[in-house]
């Protein structure tokens, strides 16, 4: 038996091309552009009980930021009540909130994190 060709699937529609006079023809081109991913921002909440240096130790650990960057993070969070650790992908952002939180209750701490998406 004879094969069937591949059923071809068109990129886009297909618009026959536009004939300008002089045999000049136009095609359209459309760009499509991927959308870059949201982005989301893990930011901690300051507390009453929470060692400073253990949010340092956190913020460190799982944000990767050197000793320096980590402290002043924490001390605002301690002046403002809130502030930016990181921001990821949304899958990212939300693991970081759970090894955030899973630390701080193995360690007895209230410390509290949250993800939000940032505005764009
Ligand atoms: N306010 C806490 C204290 O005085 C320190 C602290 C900082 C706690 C940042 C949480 O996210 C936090 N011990």
């Amino acid at each position: 038996m004879a094969s069937q060709p591949p059923d071809l699937i068109p990129q886009r529609p297909i618009t026959p091309p536009q004939d300008e006079g002089a045999g000049t023809v136009v095609l359209e081109r459309r760009t499509q552009r991927t959308q870059p991913p949201r982005m989301y921002q893990v930011v901690m909440l300051n507390d009453d009980y929470t060692p400073m240096e253990f949010v340092v130790i956190v913020i460190q650990e799982y944000f990767n930021k050197d000793l320096e960057t980590a402290t002043q993070i924490m001390l605002k969070i301690h002046v403002d009540g809130r502030g930016v650790c990181g921001v990821y992908t949304k899958d990212v952002a939300a693991t970081k909130v759970n090894q955030v939180l899973e630390a701080a209750n193995k360690a007895g701490h209230p410390l509290q994190c949250v993800s939000e998406p940032v505005d764009s």
